[in-house]
């Protein structure tokens, strides 16, 4: 290592900062790494942080996240970008900078809403809901990074999905919440939708659809968040159900159905009207992350905050219903 990267390593660290301040929610973004320590829940007080998405990867979690903006008593989401945490054991952690926001997608208009990232080859695969700039309604995006913090560039150059793909339904917000899952052979699924849960085969570049757009029809109350996870053989569909939304999920041995309903995951979090989960096993133990309206004293729809408590399997793969706490949980080890 030579004098001149030695200097900018140890700058580098100097700027490493704990953040210990309440919820600041027009603060400026992390320009640097910064350390979070999470003390229970929700894990981070200094920013409103929404629709988890969790990534393993090389012993390390990386934690994407809504940044929620909007100003104290505004109704309405007000979301100009994403953050990425990551740390090792769930209880430190570092926040990046930002890794993407709405308008580098040049076809995008704005709205940082759920978005979900996962891994192949090793190149990360975004794909992000927003609104569409020329295309009524919302649409979905994917950008590709050559490391999990980015920063992720548009990988299409245009939408993945837009509103006109999908025509079951008139509202122009059913085409959101992607949730991507790589199974065994090497073929990719496409997981989103609001009201309307739809999904689709992708191609091996990950940025092209691999045969029709298909639908769940038998999920009771599906709103929206759908996120699938694999366990001994089962696949998992956890799902926003309802609105206000719980979690509820459904079981199957094959992505391409037939989902079996298993019941309510978690009850509504407190003080949001909306849930979205996103569910890892880490070091051995399983965990369920979501987000609640439970920073103090403005937290609410608009201002959530990311949250993580245990989750718990019965004998025969079912899941045992969340128990929500303040305290959250232990370093992972
Ligand atoms: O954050 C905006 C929207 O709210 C998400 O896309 C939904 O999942 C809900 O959490």
């Amino acid at each position: 290592m030579n004098i001149k990267s030695s200097l900018s390593k140890i700058a580098g660290s100097l700027l490493l900062a704990v953040a210990t301040f309440a919820a600041a929610p027009a603060m400026a973004s992390a320009p640097v790494d910064t350390l979070v320590k999470a003390t229970g829940n929700p894990i981070f007080t200094h920013k409103y942080t929404a629709d988890p998405a969790a990534l393993v990867h090389k012993g390390r979690v990386y934690l994407y996240a809504g940044h929620d903006q909007a100003p104290p008593r505004h109704e309405g989401y007000v979301m100009n970008e994403w953050l990425v945490f990551s740390s090792e054991d769930l209880v430190n952690w570092t926040e990046h900078p930002v890794p993407l926001a709405p308008k580098d997608f040049a076809w995008a208009s704005g709205d940082a809403w759920a978005s979900h990232v996962i891994e192949r080859n090793g190149k990360f695969y975004w794909y992000s809901t927003v609104t569409h700039a020329t295309k009524p309604g919302k649409a979905i995006g994917v950008a590709v990074a050559d490391n999990p913090i980015g920063p992720f560039k548009d990988a299409i150059g245009s939408a993945l999905i837009t509103n006109d793909m999908t025509t079951d339904t008139n509202i122009s917000w059913d085409d959101i919440d992607p949730a991507v899952f790589l199974d065994d052979k090497g073929q990719a699924y496409l997981f989103w939708g609001n009201t309307i849960l739809y999904y689709a085969k992708l191609k091996a570049n990950m940025i092209e659809l691999d045969g029709p757009v298909q639908k769940i029809t038998n999920l009771p109350h599906f709103t929206e968040a759908p996120w699938i996870h694999k366990r001994n053989g089962w696949y998992y569909l956890s799902y926003a159900y309802q609105f206000p939304e719980k979690t509820a999920y459904a079981m199957s041995k094959s992505l391409d159905g037939p989902w079996e309903y298993k019941g309510i995951l978690n009850e509504i979090a407190g003080n949001s009207n909306t849930n979205h989960q996103s569910i890892i096993e880490f070091k051995g133990k399983s965990y369920f992350i979501y987000h609640n309206g439970g920073v103090q004293t403005d937290g609410g729809s608009f201002r959530r905050s990311v949250c993580i408590d245990y989750l718990h399997y019965n004998k025969d793969g079912t899941l045992k219903r969340v128990q929500m706490t303040t305290e959250g949980i232990k370093p992972a080890k």
